[in-house]
């Protein structure tokens, strides 16, 4: 879609943009049920980089409590305890900027996806920037879904970020497509963007060849000590609109009402989901923030009378447009840029 037609999407009165988006729903998701997603922290904080909401970054002086990468039987605790409580789907989330093969860091991260994957559930990662070799690698391991967010527009992503560009995260996200795996890409709301940010996200991944398999949401946890720890908290509607949105210019992907869930009411939650959100990170945590409690979640679900999803560990990336070029548009031989020379790469 173009930012026009996005535009005037948004800009429709609120129940007739909710009605559209319904629809859309419907026909993508006949029927209806929502994904559990449970999300662990494999290696938290220190990280290289600069994204001005994380609390993860080494550059802000936060309260988190970082660690290295965990070990493999810890890691498979948190996954079984996961998928005891319905969830079909595990991300691991590791605070690095990217990762490099060869490395002992990401040979342990390879047995952690190959014990992970044995439990028939879908296995998400997210690990910062990968070439088309660890890419690869992933795949064969049992990756099945990356996610790697382009957060915001491309004209704001300087503002928040400096350490690295809008353009390395996509050439991320051409890798992971190449290597077959499905991509995760979304973003955040409240990160001080404008609504038309906002959509120019939605406009560039719309135009994802193939289409990415899932699409978070995410609203800021302002972090105390990050540069946007006094951010206001986003607008609930205009949460409900960008859901809508998000439904509308990306049919086929899961839209996922992701971080920030402990700050709204059950019924904007609801409209979400009206709206076409059908995935939700499911359990006590995030990566380092609170999440609502999972019993709160089930009484919520079952209230709506929503069903929820079963596990497709088959998962391949969406097949690409034939007649359409292959997007984001880079030439697979590039390689990753500058990894190798930071030290806080794995
Ligand atoms: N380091 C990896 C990367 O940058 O892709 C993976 C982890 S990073 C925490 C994944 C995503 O979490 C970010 O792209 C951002 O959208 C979201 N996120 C991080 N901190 C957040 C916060 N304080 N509030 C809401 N979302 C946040
Ligand atoms: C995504 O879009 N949101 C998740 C997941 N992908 C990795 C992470 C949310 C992090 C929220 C802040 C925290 O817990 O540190
Ligand atoms: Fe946080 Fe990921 Fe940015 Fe590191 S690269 S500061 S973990 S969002």
């Amino acid at each position: 879609m173009t930012l026009s037609e996005l535009q005037a999407l948004y800009d429709l009165p609120f129940f007739t943009l909710l009605s559209r988006a319904h629809a859309v729903h419907e026909a993508s998701f006949p029927d209806g049920k929502i994904q559990l997603c449970t999300l662990l922290s494999i290696k938290t904080g220190g990280c290289s980089e600069d994204c001005a909401y994380c609390s993860q970054s080494a550059r802000y002086k936060t309260e988190l409590e970082s660690h290295v990468l965990l070990e493999r039987e810890e890691v498979m605790l948190h996954a079984r305890a996961a998928k005891d409580s319905g969830s079909t789907r595990f991300c691991m989330g590791a605070a690095w900027r990217g990762v490099r093969g060869g490395t002992e860091r990401f040979e342990q991260v390879l047995d952690i996806v190959r014990d992970v994957a044995t439990l028939n559930m879908e296995v998400c990662v997210t690990l910062g920037e990968l070439g088309p070799a660890e890419a690869q690698q992933l795949r064969d391991a049992g990756v099945t879904a990356y996610n790697h967010n382009l957060d915001t527009s491309p004209e704001h992503y300087p503002n928040i970020v400096t350490s690295h560009t809008y353009e390395d995260r996509l050439r991320t996200i051409r890798n992971v497509q190449d290597a077959g795996i499905a991509v995760c890409c979304g973003g955040i709301l409240g990160i001080s963007e404008t609504i038309t940010d906002r959509l120019r996200l939605l406009e560039v991944i719309s135009n994802f060849n193939p289409a990415p398999e899932s699409v978070p949401i995410n609203s800021l946890m302002p972090m105390p000590g990050t540069p946007l720890a006094e951010n206001p908290q986003v607008e609930p509607l205009d949460l409900v609109r960008m859901i809508a949105c998000a439904r509308i210019a990306v049919p086929s992907a899961k839209v996922r009402l992701s971080a920030g869930r402990t700050r709204l009411s059950d019924e904007t939650q609801t409209l979400c989901f009206f709206a076409g959100a059908n995935s939700i990170f499911y359990g006590e945590k995030l990566l380092t923030t609170d999440n609502p409690e999972a019993a709160d979640d089930r009484a919520l679900l079952a209230k709506l009378g929503l069903d929820t999803l079963m596990p497709d560990t088959s998962l391949g990336a969406p097949v690409a447009d034939p007649s359409l070029p292959a997007s984001p548009a880079f030439p697979a031989s590039i390689p990753p840029p500058a990894c190798a020379a930071v030290a806080a790469c794995c």
